[in-house]
């Protein structure tokens, strides 16, 4: 198996904004940002739109690929790619009521400018994946909106994107809720069934978030593998979550180590990598956090799967199938638990 490549988003070295507090942190600015995660041995940086080219509503179409393209550059200078670019489409006023489900027209072609926009500096960075977070593609109102009306304009939005370049790839990364009360296409399932009906399959797979899938009372590991069992693992957000509550993004591994291990499992034996896939830390640094340390959950969640790694690569198939043979998951399960312990 090859090694894995890591990649974040600038926004998971943040301010420490909250629904409840402004920010505690200075800004850094991206510059710095990437530089810094060349030090820490990352391969890649994952991008929303407006991470890679700020103004970009005020811009012309050529401007906007103009300045992707030095941002790329300023990649390649640290010797890092670009793995997907995410239209940041729950930032703007004319997607409060979401984008692709929009109701009035206009934020709807809205929502289409910034996601064809987000393929074009995709390209100018030198990738083909676009990703969607489907933030507020749902409703807070349930009768402001006809779902199956909505579900199929989802998927019209999905085949826009996908005749308009014929390279470009959709991670489509489902969460149930929040900012969304009822999301219309929540979990994998939902996912891989809107890619399902678009004009070309072939080139819609998900992204799976940890805690995206613990939100949904899913096991994150299963959700993986139901993706790999059809060849459209396509990403990961790995980190961890406290139960079914506010989104935490906290460090991967540090509330659920028997699940984190297991996720590195699916992975690992999956062969998860191979085809250019990326290990992602969705990972946010807890609001105490001072500015002068404010990058090791990234750290930490890099080394915590390095360390589950190891603890996978050890794993004993010939006890497993024993115990299995026996039905004896008792047995089974005390041996996982010795093994992460180090007894
Ligand atoms: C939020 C999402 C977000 C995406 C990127 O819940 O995880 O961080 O991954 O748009
Ligand atoms: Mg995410």
């Amino acid at each position: 198996m090859s090694k894995f490549r890591f990649t974040v988003g600038p926004w998971n070295v943040h301010e420490g904004t909250e629904t409840f507090g402004p920010g505690i942190r200075p800004s850094i600015p991206l510059e710095e940002k990437v530089a810094k995660f060349a030090e820490l041995g990352l391969d890649g940086v994952q991008f929303h739109d407006d991470d890679a080219v700020p103004d970009m509503n005020r811009m012309s179409e050529k401007q906007i690929v103009n300045y992707a393209k030095d941002v790329g550059a300023l990649l390649h200078k640290h010797g890092l790619f670009a793995e997907f670019v995410a239209p940041r489409l729950w930032f703007d006023f004319h997607t409060n009521d979401g984008g692709f489900t929009a109701s009035r027209r206009e934020d709807y072609d809205f929502a289409i400018w910034r996601s064809l926009r987000s393929c074009d500096i995709a390209k100018a960075l030198g990738t083909n994946k676009i990703q969607l977070w489907l933030a507020r593609e749902g409703t807070l109102c349930a009768e402001g909106k006809n779902p199956v009306e909505k579900i199929r304009q989802l998927r019209d939005a999905f085949n826009t994107i996908l005749e308009y370049d014929r390279e470009i790839r959709i991670l489509v990364e489902p969460k149930p809720n929040e900012p969304i009360d009822r999301s219309y296409c929540g979990t994998a399932g939902h996912a891989l069934a809107v890619g399902a009906n678009t004009v070309d399959p072939t080139r819609v797979g998900v992204c799976i978030e940890s805690a995206h899938s613990i939100l949904s009372g899913l096991d994150p590991a299963a959700d993986m593998a139901l993706a790999l069992a059809w060849g459209k693992l396509w990403g990961v957000h790995l980190n961890d979550q406290n139960g079914i509550r506010y989104d935490q993004d906290k460090s991967f591994g540090v509330e659920n180590l028997r699940q984190a291990f297991n996720q590195v499992k699916v992975l690992h034996e999956n062969n998860f990598g191979e085809q250019g896939e990326c290990v992602g830390l969705d990972v946010k640094a807890m609001r105490t956090q001072r500015a002068d340390d404010c990058y090791r959950h990234i750290i930490n969640s890099k080394r915590i799967f390095e360390l589950l790694l190891e603890k996978v690569k050890r794993f004993d198939y010939q006890f497993q199938a024993k115990c299995v043979e026996e039905q004896n998951f008792e047995k089974l399960e005390m041996y996982v638990l010795e093994l992460l312990m180090g007894v």
